[in-house]
């Protein structure tokens, strides 16, 4: 049986420390010290934290007293053993970045919104993140003729870069993972999908630290497959993190715990992440990082019902979906459905473009109304994947 000791998990020091303020009502819950989560956290599961630095010590803290909390915090991780893998920044909270941290039309911010993130990228390396999730929560517009979109990628992109190129001349052991949203808080967010980020990333000079940190809900806001998603973010080699939550449909980012939207989505995702893909290839090893919230309608026992409700869910979808990877029957339902089959190369090793010119059966000789009868049989893959689901 896996246990939570097999998988890495770590959380958002938000995601508990969310006291269910939202747009119609107030707090539901109190609040306490950045550190005093950390031990439940550890509790529950948990082997890592992620922050913002406004998560620990608040926008505008004085620095004498900003190290002090600082300190305190990462002594407690310490204790608690719990490692900070991720660190994150706050470019969307205060008004000064209700048009973007690296995007605004106003220069004098963007500049100061680099210098936040620079600022934390040395909070990072100093506290031996691995990497340094990039999420652009304000990058984007109501109005397309409110920005110049053209100029927006360019400086989206130039402020990136920087932040890349800072990180490799202080020689951090340090990568950058962006987050795609499609929307909320902004009307429209720039790099709405992962392969909308994937794009951009391919046009940065330092691209090559630069990879990806998709949100379960984000892509599934966009009616998309998240584990599509994730699977091309693995093929280019540029799944460096991951947000995992429930989403039920297209509609506000609602952050349930992960399983607890799109079930059978959420099994396959985990069947990916710990099987892998069918004819091998690139793994992720990285964090089973969670960006959930705990509902408002929960109080704070609620808070650590969830928190454990996350690491269950993993666990308990890993183990499933180790044994239906291992079943035969689930084994010849791949090979009747032809997946070990997309495992070959089309053309065979050394064949050109001429010698399947001249092969008479590809074409000339085949007869595509028989091929048109081919039973792929994946009703029946997918009910056997259902039974493991459910039995
Ligand atoms: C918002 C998010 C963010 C990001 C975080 C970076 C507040 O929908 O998902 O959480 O995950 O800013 O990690
Ligand atoms: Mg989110
Ligand atoms: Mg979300
Ligand atoms: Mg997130």
């Amino acid at each position: 049986m896996t246990t939570p000791q097999d998988h890495k998990f770590s959380f958002g020091l938000w995601t508990v420390g969310w006291t269910a303020q939202d747009q119609f009502g107030s707090a539901s819950r109190p609040a306490f010290e950045p550190w005093e989560y950390l031990p439940k956290l550890k509790e529950a599961g948990a082997s890592g934290v992620t922050f913002h630095d406004d998560d620990v010590a608040p926008f505008g803290t004085d620095e004498a007293e900003r190290e002090k909390w600082f300190t305190r915090f990462k002594d407690v991780a310490d204790e608690v053993g719990l490692k900070v893998e991720m660190v994150t920044t706050n470019t969307f909270g205060h008004p000064v970045f209700k048009d973007g941290g690296l995007t605004s039309n106003d220069r004098s911010i963007r500049r100061f919104g680099l210098r936040k993130l620079l600022r934390n990228v040395d909070r990072a390396a100093e506290f031996g993140a691995e990497t340094f999730v990039m999420w652009g929560g304000r990058e984007g517009s109501e109005y397309d003729n409110a920005k110049d979109l053209h100029a927006a990628h360019a400086r989206y992109a130039e402020g990136i870069d920087t932040i890349a190129g800072y990180i490799k001349e202080k020689g951090y052991d340090l990568r950058i993972a962006l987050e795609p949203k499609p929307n909320e808080p902004r009307g429209d967010i720039f790099l709405p999908t992962i392969g909308h980020a994937l794009g951009l990333i391919a046009q940065l000079d330092n691209g090559d630290i630069v990879g990806l940190n998709p949100e379960t809900g984000h892509e599934q806001m966009a009616g998309l497959n998240f584990t599509h998603g994730i699977a091309q973010a693995l093929w280019a080699g540029k799944l460096f993190h991951i947000d995992l939550n429930g989403q039920r449909s297209i509609k506000y980012d609602q952050d349930l715990v992960f399983g607890h939207g799109d079930l059978i989505s959420a099994f396959f995702t985990v069947d990916l992440l710990v099987n892998g893909f069918p004819n091998g290839g690139p793994r992720y090893d990285g964090w089973l990082h969670f960006d959930y919230k705990p509902s408002r309608t929960d109080y704070v026992d609620g808070i650590w019902d969830s928190a454990k409700a996350n690491v269950e869910m993993v666990t308990l979808l890993a183990e499933k979906a180790k044994a239906y990877r291992e079943d035969p029957k689930v084994q010849e339902a791949f090979r009747t459905a032809g997946v070990f089959e997309l495992g070959e190369s089309t053309l065979a090793e050394g064949e050109t473009v001429a010698d399947l010119l001249a092969d008479r059966s590809t074409y000339e000789d085949f007869d595509p109304e028989a091929a048109a009868q081919r039973n792929f049989g994946f009703v029946k893959l997918n009910q056997l994947a259902l039974r493991h689901l459910i039995g």
